[in-house]
């Protein structure tokens, strides 16, 4: 039988994995735990990754659906996805102290959307049905804020007054289904105004724009991240509308399926902005046992953000720092 030496490699998309929110919420939790000792509460998982949550429930975090759930005088984190102005004060009816760990481009989103409604606009939030981050920002001005889930949804928004309408987004949507969006929406309200500025973050762009050049040289495309993180599902649905033979996302490399790699000789690979590098690492290992040690890194955009830790736990800092400084 003829030897087969048709070369197989691995594309390894950049920027991948953790953006500046998560990396921040993450420390949050983790220096909340190192600070005030455990049990930390965390309402909601602190980013959807459900390594991510494990890891830290290992290291006495426990995560809540509610605010109500966390008993009086205790700690609690908000995830970095936000909430709605309610859960601040249903914490602070429960005496609970708390941290916020909302990514500072979904707080940018919430500021928009305060301001619009005080300007009396019809908001269209575009945005997926049920997601934390929807939730939150809609609870901001639940009487100005319209869902719009999509391109095929545009049919059923209605309007007070079709020449004061203003549209802001999730941060974690695929930019060519949302501009897909906005252009139905333009069409049924020609003097719809855009946001000031993006409100799909640096971080979920930059992964579709690199997952795109990766996908059109890929039988087979794996992105690591957990079923309910968005933005890691929409690199999947990028990665598919780019070209790639096939698509697939998976929690760790135990979940890549062997068969997937049938007749392949290109395999692409990223992860979502919740997921560490651990998980990619153990995806690259899996892949080199199969004849794919080969790897090669598509970068077409560098990222270089980073965000400061939340408030609260800067100001404990300094005035642990200062405790020091005079004893
Ligand atoms: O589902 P998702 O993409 O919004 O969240 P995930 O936790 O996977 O990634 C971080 C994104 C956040 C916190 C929303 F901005
Ligand atoms: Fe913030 Fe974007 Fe990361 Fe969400 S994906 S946490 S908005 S940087």
């Amino acid at each position: 039988m003829a030897e087969d030496t048709e070369r197989r490699r691995v594309l390894l998309a950049a920027p991948r994995g953790y953006c500046a929110g998560v990396d921040r919420a993450v420390i949050a939790v983790e220096q909340a735990l190192e600070q005030y000792g455990p049990p930390i509460y965390v309402r909601h998982e602190i980013v959807h990754n459900k390594y991510v949550v494990r890891t830290l429930e290992k290291k006495g975090a426990i995560f809540v659906e509610e605010t109500s759930e966390v008993p009086e005088g205790e700690i609690v984190i908000f995830s970095a996805h936000g909430v709605a102005p309610e859960v601040h004060r249903e914490a602070e009816r429960g005496r609970l102290a708390t941290i916020d760990a909302t990514c500072p481009l979904v707080t940018k989103v919430h500021k928009e959307a305060v301001r619009f409604a005080s300007q009396d606009y019809d908001i269209l939030l575009i945005g997926h049905d049920g997601h934390e981050e929807v939730i939150g920002t809609s609870g901001e001005a639940p009487d100005h804020i319209t869902l719009v889930d999509g391109p095929d949804d545009v049919a059923n928004v209605e309007v007070r007054d079709p020449e004061k309408v203003v549209w802001l987004s999730q941060t974690t949507l695929s930019v060519d289904e949302t501009m897909e969006t906005v252009g139905a929406l333009k069409e049924r309200f020609p003097n719809l105004l855009s946001p000031p500025s993006d409100d799909i973050c640096y971080a979920t762009q930059n992964r579709q724009t690199a997952i795109k050049q990766v996908a059109a040289e890929s039988d087979l495309v794996l992105v690591v991240g957990s079923k309910n993180s968005s933005n890691s599902a929409r690199m999947v649905e990028v990665a598919l509308g780019a070209g790639a033979g096939a698509s697939y996302l998976v929690d760790n490399a135990s979940e890549i399926d062997e068969s997937w790699l049938a007749g392949v000789r290109t395999v692409g690979l990223s992860s979502g902005a919740s997921v560490p590098e651990v998980l990619v690492d153990g995806a690259l290992e899996w892949l080199a046992e199969r004849g794919f040690a080969d790897v090669e890194i598509v970068q077409p955009v560098s990222e270089h953000i980073q965000f400061s830790l939340p408030k609260e736990l800067r100001r404990d800092l300094r005035a642990e720092a200062a405790a020091k400084l005079e004893a």
